[in-house]
């Protein structure tokens, strides 16, 4: 199950990545009452605090938005599987960052040693 917040500020986060065959909750957080309706799914008027789930059992891109206040905007992007970022990634950056005079100083080193 994934969270959306309704704020004054709008649906947070507005873009939400999730596998296919999750749920999710949007959940009114804002004083003023909202809705949440795309081409698959509509809510009642929430109020504060009040809830709406929808499982998507679909492979695709769900625009939706608030019918009260229609600048509200969210999608919801159902995928095979939520692509991660990688932790090994940061760490190649980094290593191609290493300075490369160390690795000549190592190597002098090691041909004096030879002699
Ligand atoms: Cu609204």
């Amino acid at each position: 199950m994934k969270i959306v917040s309704i704020t004054e500020k709008g649906f947070i986060p507005s873009t939400l990545e999730i596998a296919i065959g999750e749920s999710v909750e949007w959940v009114n957080d804002d004083d003023h009452s909202h809705k949440v309706n795309g081409d698959k799914f509509d809510s009642l008027e929430l109020k504060k605090g009040d809830k709406f789930s929808y499982f998507f059992n679909k492979i695709g891109t769900f625009k939706y938005n608030c019918s009260i206040h229609k600048s509200m905007k969210g999608v919801v992007k159902v995928m095979e599987v939520v692509p991660v970022i990688p932790e090994p990634v940061v760490k190649e950056v980094e290593a191609k960052v290493q300075p490369q005079p160390d690795v000549q100083k190592e190597k002098e080193i090691s041909n004096f040693e030879d002699k």
